[in-house]
């Protein structure tokens, strides 16, 4: 028995060991960022405050701009409008936000997209599903229906509003922002800094980790965000995301079910007005950030590169960065650790990254006019 209990004390010992070196944070922000760019750009279009960028399986993208608009765009750069977008709260951060092509859309033509919706009191972060119809001359959103909505509306910017399917198809990852009210996100009650799980349809799983508890709860995945502006799955099924931080401790997470990631209780960065919040450190029980960034970069999107142009960069997470004002790449060892993380300066706030099917990449501008980049090896 005392022999069996030491073996329990090690095994222990070693997994709490291995936690604790898990939870050990990188500080990328001192990163210098490259001029000397592995790629070669080529704008494409120009659009007003493009927010979001999603490949139909021909190469073509369909963009969101925050102020309420969707185009498809083709790899030359021709623009057509879509039709059907709903009416959408604008100002600061809130707008049209994220778009995403159904798992099944060769076959059903369905969108996913998410915004801010008109509400008394502020607006509500909403998640809407609709038909991609092409009518002849013209592209339209038809048979729209709300597959999530925050229940009670807020004024504050902050939305995220992304999107991302899980590897399996069989559910749906939705962020939601802390609209500005810190304290939301660690209520579990709040509609707000949360990630929610769905199904397709926007029902509650019964294998999320508060199912049975109902409400917010129940569709919760995880807790404590800030400002949840990039989610996307490794080929393993992990499952990432960046947020910003205040003044300093931009985030990239390893988002766990049932994690409590800390935000408005801890941050590794402090208020705009300097007052101090305390780091991750202080709480071990919440889960720290695999990076972060003091001082910031801004993160946006994030794309999980398995492209075939860049084959050095295979699991690499790509992240857009705003004020930062270029590209960030997060190399992914195959145990999850971090490796080589890269930065290039691209003189430009951007908001949105993309892997095409051709494994270019492309990148979405934060301006009006900003422009739709495309990067392709340089040549030599
Ligand atoms: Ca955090």
């Amino acid at each position: 028995m005392a022999a069996r209990r030491a073996v329990a004390i090690f095994l222990l010992t070693v997994a709490s060991f291995s936690s604790a070196c898990a939870a050990e944070s990188i500080n990328a922000g001192h990163l210098d960022a490259s001029d000397s760019l592995p790629f070669d750009i080529k704008p494409l279009a120009d659009f007003d405050t493009p927010w979001a960028l999603a490949f139909l399986p021909n190469g073509s993208a369909l963009i969101t701009e925050k102020p309420g608009h969707i185009w498809l765009v083709d790899q030359q750069g021709h623009k057509q409008a879509v039709s059907g977008v709903p009416d959408v709260a604008t100002g600061g951060q809130n707008g049209l936000l994220d778009i995403a092509l159904a798992p099944d859309f060769k076959a059903s033509k369905r969108v996913y997209f998410s915004y801010n919706a008109p509400a008394e009191g502020g607006s509500k972060v909403t998640l809407m599903t609709a038909t991609l119809a092409d009518q002849g001359e013209s592209l339209a959103l038809t048979d729209k229906k709300v597959v999530w909505q925050q229940s009670v509306a807020a004024t504050g910017g902050q939305p995220g509003g992304i999107i991302a399917f899980s590897p399996d198809h069989r559910y749906l990852f939705f962020t939601v922002g802390d609209r500005m009210a810190p304290d939301s996100a660690q209520d579990p009650e709040h509609p707000s800094g949360k990630i929610f799980r769905l199904t397709l349809a926007g029902e509650t799983p019964d294998s999320n980790p508060h199912a049975e508890q109902g409400g917010v709860r129940a569709q919760t995945w995880s807790i404590g965000h800030r400002t949840p502006y990039g989610l996307a799955f490794s080929s393993n099924g992990t499952l990432w995301e960046t947020e910003m931080g205040p003044m300093g401790g931009d985030e990239l997470n390893l988002i766990k079910a049932d994690g409590n990631y800390g935000w408005g209780d801890v941050s590794n960065g402090d208020n705009y007005d300097g007052s101090p919040i305390p780091d991750h450190a202080t709480r071990p029980d919440y889960d720290a950030p695999a990076v972060y960034w003091t001082p910031v970069i801004s993160p946006g999107g994030i794309a999980v590169y398995n492209g075939s142009e860049f084959p050095g960069w295979k699991e690499s997470l790509l992240i857009s960065s705003l004020s930062g004002q270029g590209l960030v790449r997060v190399g992914i060892k195959h145990d999850n650790r971090i490796g080589k993380i890269e930065r290039w300066n691209l003189n430009k706030r951007i908001r949105e990254v993309a892997v095409a099917p051709d494994g270019s990449i492309w990148l979405l501008e934060d301006a009006n006019p900003g422009q739709l980049l495309r990067l392709t090896p340089k040549a030599s």
